[in-house]
């Protein structure tokens, strides 16, 4: 149910047919129930909605003040506006992938690819769970980004209300492969 309702507010709002606001990427939450319970694959009440809400793992979703929208905190592919911090980063922080993508990355540097932003990771473990998304049953391979010397050279860091690292790109030159776990 949560996958689905992260493919609904981040990707793919039509497949039950209803819009984001562009300005804050919000839905509105009763269009959202009944689009659900319309489309037929899971049966689900403002109840529900809360619990995933308040118990997501990432805390990947947020109600607006008045509990009237609901919009998923980060991850989008579609057009959308998100009001984000900017913060300084740490000095390193990582990104977990699949050594298909390495030749492509170390040439082109991370993109955003289908999202818009390029994901990174706070330190090594949570690199790892993420890299092997793509990987399995491959290991992944993590990449040192140095992010503290990205910040110095102007780039942007932005972090989501949920805690994820956010940037437009990482040029090659910032990135280091850790090693292959
Ligand atoms: C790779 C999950 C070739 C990139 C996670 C990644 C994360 C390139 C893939 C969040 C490339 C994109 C995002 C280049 C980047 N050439 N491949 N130049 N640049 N790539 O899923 O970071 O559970 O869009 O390395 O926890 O894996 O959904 O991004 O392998 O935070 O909330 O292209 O998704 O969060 O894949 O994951 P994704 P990601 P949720």
């Amino acid at each position: 149910m949560s996958r689905f309702i992260s493919k609904i507010l981040r990707h793919q709002p039509s497949i039950i047919g209803i819009e984001l606001e562009r300005d804050g990427a919000w839905a509105n939450v009763d269009e959202l129930i009944v689009g659900i319970n319309q489309h037929g694959k899971f049966k689900i009440d403002r109840g529900l909605l809360e619990k995933i809400v308040a118990n997501d793992s990432k805390g990947r979703y947020s109600f607006n003040s008045d509990g009237t929208k609901i919009r998923a905190n980060q991850g989008h592919s579609i057009d959308v506006i998100i009001e984000m911090e900017k913060r300084l980063p740490p000095e390193f922080l990582c990104h977990g992938t699949a050594a298909r993508f390495i030749d492509s990355i170390m040439l082109q540097g991370l993109l955003p690819r289908s999202r818009n932003f390029v994901h990174l990771s706070p330190d090594y473990e949570t690199a790892v769970t993420v890299g092997y998304r793509h990987s399995r049953p491959e290991k992944p391979v993590i990449l040192k980004v140095h992010a503290a010397q990205m910040a110095e050279d102007g780039y942007e860091f932005m972090i989501s209300d949920n805690g994820v690292w956010q940037i437009r790109n990482v040029p090659p030159q910032y990135l280091e492969i850790m090693d292959e776990i």
